[in-house]
């Protein structure tokens, strides 16, 4: 039951799957394969965006080449047609010139934890057929992130469960709460699909958005605390776009100037000359982030020092000192049907594991001096 011959033939509507990607060659390298991280990366990403940390995070996943991207789920099929996160994807390709699956997802929520999407329109089952095509075609097992909801790979799961535990490496779950406070919107995008997937036997690495006694009265303050069980973090634009090469800062301002696809070609407003007015307009406001710890612990990257710099590194580097900033521990976790969470670390046995900050000085300036040096160095197509 192979269904890479039906996803390329016979998935109709507005959702489409890319080519087939043309950057594997390089995992055939000894090198690069030992150490290849594949991937599939769950989104909510869109164009105009909702919350554009997940722009950051796809141009952030773009420039680790060690991830061996082997597919992107767009969340929420059905705002996906109407905001669609496959203009910043085809950007991105576009500009490293790496071609990867992608697919849009089920359009509407799980009506119960074991839903399998099964009912929804045929034009909303791409995004949960590429992940199944993708665990069954792997002879490695799958890294995931999911920065949106939990739809997909909670359907995904409810279809064939079994390949779940035999292929899935991790599954890194940027949503929820760790304590009590305003309930963040991940969970509240696909409730059933949260608990299901939080719930499940898998090897779920839960990084919540927000900790003890978030609000988001704090959050729109931009006063949001520091919490040992909480991932978020920030950046004032300007302190990390305005290094950046100036076709990744055009990306980044066609996502936030939202732009008109229809009346502004987004591949072709990558080579332009970055619009002043729109940078000193946008590179001034801040950007609140989640799911950095994720895509870098997925990646094997851990942070290094060097004074004021960081860098998120592989190994040891001249210079650059590890510093244990944050690290995942056992956990055990439930949630009731307000979507509360209780976690207890007395030994998980089930794979799960709860980020923990253990740096609460130096995760703000670490996470922030690493994804500039990152970026910057992201590898671009020549003349892109
Ligand atoms: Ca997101």
């Amino acid at each position: 039951m192979h269904a890479s011959s039906q996803l390329n033939g016979t998935s109709p509507g507005p959702t489409s799957v890319g080519p087939k990607p043309s950057n594997r060659a390089s995992s055939t390298a000894s090198n690069s394969a030992d150490c290849a991280v594949p991937l599939i990366h769950c989104t909510d990403l869109f164009h105009p965006p909702e919350d554009p940390d997940d722009t950051v995070d796809l141009a952030t996943i773009f420039a680790i080449p060690r991830f061996d991207l082997r597919a992107i789920i767009l969340d929420q099929g059905l705002m996906q047609e109407r905001a669609p996160g496959r203009i910043p994807v085809e950007q991105m390709m576009k500009l490293t010139g790496r071609r990867v699956l992608y697919a849009a997802g089920l359009g509407t929520a799980l009506r119960y934890p074991e839903d399998t999407g099964r009912n929804q329109f045929p034009n909303f089952q791409a995004g949960v057929e590429l992940i199944l095509k993708v665990l069954r075609e792997t002879h490695e097992k799958i890294f995931f992130i999911i920065t949106g909801s939990a739809r997909d790979v909670a359907a995904a799961y409810n279809r064939e469960p079994e390949i779940f535990h035999t292929k899935v490496a991790r599954i890194y779950v940027n949503a929820g709460n760790s304590g009590d406070g305003d309930l963040q919107w991940n969970p509240l995008i696909d409730p059933q699909a949260y608990i299901r997937l939080m719930t499940s036997d898998l090897p779920v690495y839960w990084c919540p958005s927000f900790g003890e006694g978030a609000t988001f009265q704090e959050l729109a303050a931009q006063n949001l605390g520091t919490e040992q069980y909480q991932v978020y973090w920030k950046f004032r634009q300007a302190d990390v776009f305005t290094v950046l090469p100036v076709p990744l800062q055009n990306y980044f301002l066609y996502a936030l100037g939202r732009k008109n696809p229809t009346t502004t070609d987004p591949n072709a407003y990558l080579r332009r000359t970055p619009e002043r007015e729109l940078q000193e307009r946008l590179w001034r406001e801040t950007r609140n982030m989640w799911s950095t710890a994720s895509i870098y612990d997925a990646a094997g990257l851990e942070l290094y020092r060097n004074d004021d710099d960081w860098a998120a590194l592989p190994g040891p580097s001249a210079g650059f000192q590890r510093a244990k900033i944050y690290d995942f521990v056992p956990a055990q976790v439930t949630i009731d049907r307000n979507l509360q969470t209780r976690v207890s670390f007395s030994s998980g046995t089930k794979g799960f594991k709860v980020f923990h900050l253990l740096d609460m000085d130096n995760y703000q300036a670490a996470m922030q001096a690493s994804l500039r040096r990152l970026l910057r160095a992201i590898p671009l197509v020549p003349g892109a």
